[in-house]
């Protein structure tokens, strides 16, 4: 089992002010921070990184929200952390997600939902490294 996950803060809860509150959250339920840094992705970063939804009607305009501000990619540690991740942010959507998770609280919409989690041990490796070169991340 991997142990680490790739989170970012989206443009929507930087812009909104909740970077601090969010990674509050993040510390609080035992993740450690291994890597982070802010940035404003380029069309072609954020093209890059969600290709996997290429297909998807929302595709466009979901990297037109991830290039709108900057972001704040993080490489997160914990026990099982994709799934412990995951569980922390809630749903996709934030009308569906649960009581006290980042999405419920923070989250705009659908689109605009704060934060994105890695969603396997396979891509939470692959998205670190989209952001972060071995050096960059904490032993
Ligand atoms: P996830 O972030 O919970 O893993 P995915 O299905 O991987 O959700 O979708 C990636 C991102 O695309 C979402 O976090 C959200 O920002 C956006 N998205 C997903 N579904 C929709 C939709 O139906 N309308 C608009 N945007 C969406
Ligand atoms: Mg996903």
């Amino acid at each position: 089992m991997n142990n680490k996950t790739l989170a970012i803060i989206k443009p929507d809860a930087v812009g909104n002010g909740f970077t601090g509150k969010i990674m509050d959250r993040i510390i609080s339920s035992g993740f450690s921070i291994k890597a982070a840094r802010l940035l404003h992705l380029s069309r072609e970063q954020a093209e890059r990184f969600y290709e996997v939804h290429k297909e998807r009607p929302f595709y466009q305009d979901l990297v037109d929200f991830m290039t709108s501000g900057p972001c704040m990619p993080m490489a997160l540690e914990k026990e099982n952390a994709v799934a412990e991740f995951r569980q922390l942010i809630g749903a996709t959507n934030p009308v569906e997600a649960a009581e006290g998770t980042i999405r419920k609280d923070f989250a705009e919409s659908v689109q605009n939902n704060a934060v994105h989690g890695s969603d396997s041990d396979k891509n939470s490796e692959k998205e670190i490294a989209f952001f972060f070169s071995s050096n960059e991340i904490l032993n």
